[in-house]
């Protein structure tokens, strides 16, 4: 298998953890590749016509994107279902929390898209910070969540490490443990995962 990949993102981060837990990571080839809505990579384009990161080639040819299907792929293929539980509750949990993570994630880069890229003479304040309020709300409602994450170890709980990893490489300003201390208490202990620690965000491809 072959995967599109940065060191940098966070949803790369997600599919990268589960390659590592599985025991995968050492078969897969990784493409590095940038690309951002303005200068798009061309050979990642033909893998994904939506000119995002990641995308997972199979040995068979076919190409998996975005980071949710590869995820599914990973843990049905190769972890006989640990990290996507099958049982209902746990199942809509765990995939919820998936969304509120990747939610953050999609409102924290379009933030920071506006803010770094974006000519600063065509920056609309009210839609930076209306999509801000995406980013605060949502690390307020897992601080609100964190007494139930237990040791709970899913897609669910593996999104959120990425979202809240990003936010302390991109947003250093953000403090947002301040007033979120139960999740920053459950984000320290959980980082302490070997497969966390070999994926903290870096800007260059992180020697394997
Ligand atoms: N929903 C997608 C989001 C992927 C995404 O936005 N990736 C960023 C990198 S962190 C990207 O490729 N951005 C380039 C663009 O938006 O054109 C997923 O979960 O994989």
């Amino acid at each position: 298998m072959k995967l599109y990949y940065a060191p940098a993102s966070p949803y790369v981060r997600k599919v990268v953890i589960l390659l590592h837990e599985t025991g995968l990571e050492p078969g897969v080839e990784r493409i590095s590749s940038t690309t951002t809505p303005m200068k798009s990579d061309s050979a990642l384009r033909k893998s994904n016509p939506l000119m995002k990161l990641p995308a997972l080639i199979l040995d068979s040819g076919e190409t998996l994107y975005d980071s949710r299907v590869i995820c599914e792929y990973l843990d049905t293929t190769f972890a006989g279902g640990r990290f996507f539980p099958a049982a209902p509750t746990a199942r809509w949990t765990a995939l919820r929390r998936q969304s509120l993570a990747d939610g953050l994630l999609d409102a924290g880069l379009i933030v920071r898209y506006e803010t770094k890229m974006r000519p600063p003479e065509k920056l609309w304040e009210e839609w930076r910070s209306g999509q801000w309020a995406k980013v605060t709300g949502a690390a307020s409602e897992m601080e609100h969540e964190a007494p139930q994450f237990g040791d709970s170890f899913d897609i669910g709980t593996i999104a959120i490490a990425c979202a809240l990893g990003y936010l302390d490489f991109r947003y250093p300003e953000f403090d947002w443990r301040d007033d979120r201390p139960v999740l920053a208490a459950w984000f320290a202990r959980f980082s302490e995962r070997p497969s966390l620690q070999k994926t903290v965000p870096t800007l260059q491809p992180a020697g394997r």
